[in-house]
């Protein structure tokens, strides 16, 4: 080889290396996802690239697809009921758990180890991981999302550092937002994880303790207008007890209330129009929540003369906690017009806590769904998945598949309702059943009028009347042909 051949490979090699260089320039999505990649810095605000290489944009395709990647049966556009299915549902990320679940239980160590995460909680990481959230949602096709404060931003040692640093992890979700559709379906503020709030927060026996989370909840709010959400959620996760022998319960439920109040009095002071949720739960992490269930909830809001400021994010896991079916808690919610919200789940029937399971029973989601079929939809709530991964599931795409199966169980659930509407024979047996009450009499009684005496001539008049069948079979064999 001469030295001029030699120059010439050197050129080559340099212009090689060149074109190689600008190839990455041009591509930047195949690398900064994964940390260890190091192709980028790791504190860089201008985090760019795919944090889900390997996943493309989630589509419909059908219920004979085999692709998990696909919905088989959530289908945005089309319309069923006269609505379009996205608009039905109004799907939300619950970022708690998707970005922020670690997959410890209280016998053992986080299980995920997510590339985009360097293991920090700093504001640079929470910035990142919100960009990975915002992938996460395109990808997917939804467009709402659930937060509280402290997940989205570390905590500071004072209110004030705690909130810059959520200003600025919330400035970086709003630029994210921008030219998008994605806005927060309802924001909420961590009132339960810090030890300050071990007694509780509006319920706590110290008056530091309550206005400290006034501060929180107030900071929380402004932010959850800032980024255009259109609900806010109280969760009392420490508004209970352990033991009443040490607790005065009147008073605690009387700062309750004042609590809300004053949330409902700055709502209306910052010009927020969203909805403010009560999320019941009847225990876990305290031995008994004052929220208990729906009709606990409504009772206290009618105590306190909140009826009308508030209405009910309800939970299916919650539910049955609590000894009720989800469809049970939802009609609750619904017939006293304060079916606000869903936190999508489901619980485990032998195991006795919050297992937060994506939800994946059909006939369980058809019930779901007849409710909110009959509240004419939820907006401006929607269906947020309050639920996580098991422990064990550690892939990326998992996450993926998880919200998917949710989504579609639903959907299913929805396409059912409609097959029970358009055969009718379920609600004509219902109709059918309190014919009676379609007489003269019956109509005198619904409309309060219809006293002793009257009724006492009627029953004496008809004598023992004749009981007709509760067809509960035949009720259940509608149902399950329809699913
Ligand atoms: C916990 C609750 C919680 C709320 C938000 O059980 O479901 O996740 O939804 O604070
Ligand atoms: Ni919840
Ligand atoms: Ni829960």
């Amino acid at each position: 080889m001469t030295d001029r051949m030699k120059v010439n490979g050197v050129l080559l090699l340099l212009l090689c290396l060149g074109s190689a260089l600008s190839a990455v320039i041009a591509t930047p999505q195949t690398c900064p996802a994964n940390l260890e990649a190091k192709c980028n810095d790791a504190s860089s605000d201008d985090w760019e690239g795919e944090f889900f290489p390997g996943i493309p944009k989630i589509k419909y395709e059908g219920p004979a697809s085999k692709n998990p990647l696909s919905y088989k049966w959530y289908n945005a556009e089309e319309e069923i009921l006269g609505k379009k299915m996205k608009d039905w549902f109004r799907f939300s990320v619950a970022f708690w758990h998707t970005f922020r679940g670690t997959g410890a239980d209280p016998f053992g160590a986080p299980t995920k180890s997510w590339p985009w995460e360097d293991g920090t909680n700093s504001v640079a990481m929470a910035k990142r991981r919100m960009r990975a959230h915002f992938e996460f949602m395109n990808k997917l096709g939804v467009e709402l999302w659930c937060f509280h404060d402290r997940d989205i931003a570390p905590d500071g040692k004072t209110i004030a550092e705690a909130n810059a640093n959520l200003d600025e992890v919330v400035a970086v979700a709003k630029k994210l937002q921008e030219g998008s559709k994605i806005k927060p379906l309802w924001g909420t503020s961590q009132l339960f994880m810090h030890s300050r709030y071990m007694h509780g927060a509006a319920t706590s026996s110290e008056v530091g303790v309550y206005a400290y989370a006034a501060a929180q909840v107030k900071k929380a709010m402004e932010v959850t207008h800032y980024l255009g959400g259109e609900n806010y959620v109280f969760w009392g996760g420490r508004e209970g007890y352990q033991t009443l022998l040490n607790t005065d319960m009147e008073k605690e439920l009387d700062h309750l209330a004042r609590f809300l109040q004053a949330a409902v009095n700055y709502k209306k002071k910052i010009g927020f129009n969203g909805t403010l949720l009560i999320e019941p739960k009847p225990q876990e992490p305290t031995k008994h929540q004052y929220d208990w269930d729906a009709a606990t909830a409504f009772a206290f809001l009618q105590k306190y003369g909140l009826v009308g400021e508030f209405k009910l994010n309800i939970e299916c896991n919650h539910a049955t906690l609590s000894g009720h079916s989800c469809h049970h808690e939802l009609e609750t919610a619904r017939i006293n017009g304060l079916l606000g919200n869903i936190d999508a789940n489901t619980g485990d029937p032998q195991i006795g806590w919050d297992t937060d399971q994506f939800l994946t029973d059909i006939a369980e989601a058809t019930l779901v769904m007849l409710s909110v079929v009959r509240n004419g939809g939820l907006a401006p709530g929607g269906f947020n998945f309050d639920a996580k991964l098991r422990r064990e599931s550690t892939d990326v795409e998992d996450l993926f598949i998880a919200h998917i199966s949710g989504m579609d169980t639903l959907a299913r659930g929805l396409r059912n309702v409609a097959k029970l509407i358009e055969d009718g024979s379920l609600d004509e047996l219902v109709r059918k059943r309190y014919s009676s009450f379609d007489s003269e009499i019956g109509a005198l009684i619904e409309a309060g009028k219809a006293d002793f005496e009257t009724l006492e001539k009627k029953a004496m008049e008809w004598g023992e009347p004749s009981v007709a069948s509760g067809k509960q079979e035949l009720a259940e064999m509608i149902f399950q042909s329809a699913l």
